[in-house]
């Protein structure tokens, strides 16, 4: 429950304001973001949750004439102008700048726990039906999806559509250039390599665009007997073991813009070109994308020459490391299975098949945003835990 407020009291010539809780803690907020904040009527829109204040009318020196506790659960503060604003403590509370109550309110909103696997994983799964009827089993598929970065759907029909489906129950999927949904088959003049029976090493997909789609969903219908295997390795825990082991290496592919290139025709033509590091990383070190697929790297590299062959010798490394046993995790897909990863952190791949005049191996994929999934995850999380 939400706690009460003790004593409150203006410091720092009126620029901050002291919150004493029952408890004895203290919270310290700054005028400015008091003021900037205030949610009468006027300053803030409820409907829209937005605030209505515009930047010009903040006084950003601001300070309070008064602050008084209406009650134990409100504080109100008249300002220079008086304008008044309220603010209930349980609003406070959670809004409180200490560095514990910001880590909270942090991984409260994007979950950034993560749980490393390398060839040990257990691939998760959960019945593709369940996930679709019940908010329990959708909420525990997308909290695993973010925090493994893997979660495997099983009994979906074998039929195209099913991923349709599965983004009505998210809200949408991400449209490119491939289409809203795509056909992953042996195709005659193939306009990817991915079109082809061909074996394709570990990618992630889409480096080519700009934002590429955070989540990838695989359906399987129809598999090979012989080949065509299925192969992932977590690129975040792979991105750690090569910044130990080899730190220039790590230094040179989370600085280097590689070159991506993607030039055709599907649901509609198109000419793509992208500059993209293979480590993204945040301002903390900490790798936050991988941008990797080596058929789509383009032939031109607009790096100095003298800096090519450290490039190539980088990405060795972690192209190596990215296939070691102890890192990969090698399985099959059935008719039915869903793959569904994050495509920012899972590279996939897959092993050749034999050609055939029939087709014998089909898969339907389809991307979706992070923004899109998250923002369900938060959505399904509110009403399962019954919380907000
Ligand atoms: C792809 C892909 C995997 C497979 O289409 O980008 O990685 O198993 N396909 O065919
Ligand atoms: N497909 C599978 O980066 C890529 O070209 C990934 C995309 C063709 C939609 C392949
Ligand atoms: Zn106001
Ligand atoms: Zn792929």
């Amino acid at each position: 429950m939400s706690p009460g407020i003790q004593k409150v009291e203006a410091s720092d010539e009126g620029h901050f304001v002291c919150v004493e809780w029952e408890d004895g803690s203290e919270s310290s907020y700054p005028c400015v973001w008091l003021r900037d904040n205030c949610q009468c009527l006027l300053c803030f829109l409820p409907s829209a949750g937005a605030r209505r204040l515009l930047f010009e009318d903040l006084d950003v020196n601001i300070v309070v004439k008064q602050v008084a506790l209406t009650d134990r659960k409100k504080i109100c503060i008249t300002w220079p102008d008086e304008h008044t604003s309220v603010y209930e403590a349980e609003w406070l509370k959670k809004r409180c700048f200490s560095e514990e109550a910001r880590a909270v309110m942090r991984e409260d909103l994007f979950l950034p726990e993560r749980q490393y696997w390398g060839s040990d994983l257990q691939l998760p799964k959960i019945p593709f039906e369940e996930v679709m009827y019940n908010d329990e089993s959708a909420y525990k598929w997308l909290c695993t999806l973010k925090k493994v970065g893997i979660v495997l759907l099983t009994g979906a029909a074998t039929r195209q559509g099913e991923l349709i489906r599965l983004g009505h129950r998210i809200g949408f999927l991400r449209l490119t250039f491939y289409g809203p949904t795509w056909q992953v088959q042996d195709k005659a003049d193939a306009n990817n390599v991915a079109y082809t029976t061909g074996r394709l090493c570990f990618h992630t997909d889409y480096p080519v665009l700009q934002h590429p789609p955070g989540v990838q969903f695989l359906h399987c219908i129809k598999q090979t007997a012989a080949g065509g295997e299925s192969e992932v390795v977590d690129g975040f825990h792979v991105s750690n073991k090569l910044k130990k082991q080899n730190p220039e290496a790590y230094q040179i592919l989370s600085s280097t813009a590689v070159d991506y290139t993607d030039v055709g025709v599907d649901y509609c033509d198109f000419a793509v070109h992208c500059k993209q590091r293979i480590i993204d990383m945040d301002s903390r070190g900490q790798a936050i994308r991988i941008n990797y697929n080596n058929a789509t790297r383009d032939t031109v590299f607009d790096i100095p020459a003298e800096k090519v062959r450290p490039f190539y010798a980088a990405l060795k490394e972690f192209n190596d490391l990215l296939n070691s046993a102890e890192h990969k995790f090698t399985y099959k897909l059935k008719p039915g299975d869903i793959v569904t990863f994050d495509n920012w952190r899972v590279l996939h791949g897959r092993q050749s098949y034999p050609s055939c005049s029939e087709v014998t191996r089909h898969l339907e994929g389809a991307y979706a945003d992070w923004d899109v999934v998250m923002s369900r995850l938060r959505l399904l999380r509110k009403r399962v835990l019954k919380r907000d």
